[in-house]
């Protein structure tokens, strides 16, 4: 494509042409494996080793939900015990969350409650996933009960990102109720937050407007 004034950068018209634009983010402690199952899903993959992650990745993907298409925008952060709490930031205008914790590592379970609680305060309302992820490593745990999900009324998957049990399913179950939740959401903020997108949108396609009536004109020797 030719580099000029007229060219939209090729993500931005990606996402303008979707149907529908949706966050989603992932909680949990450290080395529970929310970037092995983002890999596992998006590029079905697994590499046994990598470092951590460092504060935050984003992870674009697109696809179809009900024949509308959908761009969906992981956000996947590094959930060290030293930032103990995410940046509100992470939580603004997320549609859905996916929390995952550990099943050979108890603590990760116990925390869920203190991710949820930080979830909660900023997103009351979106629809959220607890993830039990390593199931490869003890498959007996698919047989307990676990009562933090029940309780709260949550949607609980077992998974593995190891060999992919159960991955792809519950990413796109995420998906849809993303989707379902941004259509039908009620959410005074979320209205408001709609309002300044399609307002900032309409500016955005101004100024490119504008850039391109500027962008044909030729240089003024004067103005050198
Ligand atoms: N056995 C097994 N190991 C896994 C699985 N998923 C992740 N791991 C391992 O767990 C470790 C941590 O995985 P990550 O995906 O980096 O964890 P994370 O939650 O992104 O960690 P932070 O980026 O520090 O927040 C890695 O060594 C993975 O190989 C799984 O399903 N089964
Ligand atoms: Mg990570």
């Amino acid at each position: 494509m030719a580099d000029d004034a007229n060219s939209i950068p090729e993500l931005d018209q990606e996402k303008y042409d979707a149907d529908e634009h949706v966050k989603i983010i992932c909680l949990g402690d450290s080395a529970v494996g929310k970037s092995k199952l983002m890999e596992r899903f998006l590029i079905d993959g697994y590499r046994p080793q990598q470092l951590s992650t460092y504060a935050l990745t984003l992870y674009k993907y697109s696809t179809t939900v009900n024949s509308k298409a959908v761009l969906v925008d992981f956000w996947d952060t590094a959930g060290q015990e030293r930032f103990q709490s995410m940046h509100p930031s992470y939580y603004h205008k997320a549609h859905a969350c996916i929390m995952v914790f550990d099943v050979t590592r108890k603590i990760t379970y116990k925390n869920l409650s203190n991710w949820y609680l930080e979830l909660r305060e900023y997103r009351p309302e979106i629809p959220c996933v607890v993830v039990a992820n390593k199931i490869d490593a003890d498959m007996k745990v698919t047989q307990r009960n676990f009562n933090f999900p029940r309780k709260q009324g949550l949607p609980m998957y077992f998974v593995s990102a190891a060999d992919g049990t159960n991955v792809v399913k519950m990413f796109k179950e995420t998906i849809k109720m993303a989707v379902s939740y941004k259509q039908n959401s009620t959410d005074f903020m979320d209205d408001v937050m709609r309002e300044l997108e399609n307002f900032e949108l309409e500016q955005k396609n101004e100024e490119s407007l504008e850039t391109t009536e500027e962008g044909v004109k030729p240089e003024s020797p004067e103005s050198v």
